[in-house]
């Protein structure tokens, strides 16, 4: 049965937040034209472009950003959601982010994407070192876990995903990276789907597309980080090679 592979960016192809490895970009540039292969994103377009070199890009089969809301492949634009977030949503995320005991604000802490909201305390300017701080601050003060559980108290039409370090995305309820399952199933109506993702506990915003393809009988990888994605590549999932090249 043919087999189509979908790998989440950040935790699974690279480090959270930074660029894929340059080893690992070169083995994934045959193994994304032997195959076809999706990326899924939380992230928006400009940062995905940050991530990966424009290469591999075009050789995935279909780039998935801002928790799927934004589905483009080339030049392509298949389909990009807008939603207006109501005003009272955004301050009330802007008042838990002035509200948070965490010492230091690095500008962006609201930002609107397709179909989604991110928002972040650090704030998307953070850099490293920044991030590295605010991670620390959470894993004690668990804030992340509690702006999500406040937010989808108080706007219950709304959900909240921890997708990487130091933000939360708030999408309408159903727009998550879920309805990349239905577009994959429309693509490739015979074909298994296998999935590679770092965030499918509960409240991780890769859960809901594996919760789908497990339903529906396909695979899904949970990862720790790109070298186990790298690793279970290598050992399951051989590159193609066109039956002429091996004649
Ligand atoms: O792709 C995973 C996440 O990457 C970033 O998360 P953070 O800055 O918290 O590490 C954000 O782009 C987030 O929206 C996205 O889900």
């Amino acid at each position: 049965m043919n087999q189509v592979m979908i790998f989440d960016i950040d935790g699974t192809l690279t480090k959270s937040g930074q660029s894929v490895d340059k080893q690992f970009a070169r083995f994934l540039m045959p193994y994304w034209s032997s195959r076809n292969c999706y990326v899924v994103s939380g992230s928006d377009r400009a940062k995905l472009r940050q991530q990966l070199p424009a290469e591999l890009i075009n050789l995935a089969s279909g780039v998935f950003a801002c928790s799927g809301n934004e589905f483009f492949s080339g030049s392509e634009n298949h389909y990009s959601m807008s939603h207006s977030f109501p005003d009272e949503l955004i301050e009330y995320c802007q008042r838990l982010v002035d509200q948070s005991p965490f010492f230091w604000r690095s500008g962006r802490h609201v930002e609107q994407r397709a179909g989604m909201l991110n928002i972040s305390v650090a704030g998307r300017n953070s850099d490293r070192l920044e991030r590295k701080r605010y991670v620390d601050f959470d894993k004690l003060a668990g804030e992340r876990i509690f702006m999500a559980d406040n937010i989808e108290r108080v706007f219950p039409d709304y959900e909240v995903a921890l997708g990487g370090q130091i933000s939360i995305d708030i999408t309408p309820k159903g727009w998550n990276k879920g309805r990349v399952y239905s577009e994959i199933r429309r693509l490739h109506p015979d074909s298994e789907i296998v999935f590679f993702g770092d965030r499918m506990e509960e409240g991780g915003n890769d859960l809901p597309l594996a919760e789908k393809l497990l339903e529906n009988g396909h695979k899904v990888h949970a990862v720790k980080n790109f070298k186990e994605t790298w690793d279970i590549l290598q050992e399951h999932y051989p590159i193609i090679v066109p039956l002429a090249a091996t004649a």
